[in-house]
């Protein structure tokens, strides 16, 4: 015999069922998620609330409402998270303020966290 067909294995062996080594098993996926990024705004005594405002505007394209009321946190409790992204988004999201604040001579400042 040359090749053995399924039908000359079931013959040959008595084995009808799949109740052998060739039954495929449910594998789990090694893969892992990316990390997250938590971007964080601080706060100081001289950037102006409008300028704050307009970052979370421009940058995080947020409502003007939310902007406001992200804005009032911060300067309230000094800091708040504006945004979770991956790392190469937040990364951007991070230089983008801060060269727009450098821009503008306010010392604004914003940084990110591993989640
Ligand atoms: N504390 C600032 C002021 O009174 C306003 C402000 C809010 C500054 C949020 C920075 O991330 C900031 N003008």
């Amino acid at each position: 015999m040359d090749r053995m067909t399924p039908q000359d294995w079931t013959m040959a062996t008595g084995d009808d069922d799949d109740s052998d080594a060739s039954v495929v098993v449910a594998t789990r996926p090694k893969t892992k998620r990316p990390p997250l990024y938590k971007v964080l705004l601080l706060n100081d005594d001289y950037t102006p609330m409008e300028f704050v405002v307009a970052v979370l505007e421009r940058f995080f394209g947020l409502s003007s409402a939310q902007s406001f009321e992200i804005m009032l946190t911060v300067h309230k409790k000094g800091v708040a998270v504006v945004g979770v992204f991956s790392h190469e988004i937040a990364e951007t999201k991070v230089a983008q303020v801060m060269d727009f604040a450098r821009k503008h001579q306010h010392p604004l400042q914003c940084t990110m966290e591993r989640e």
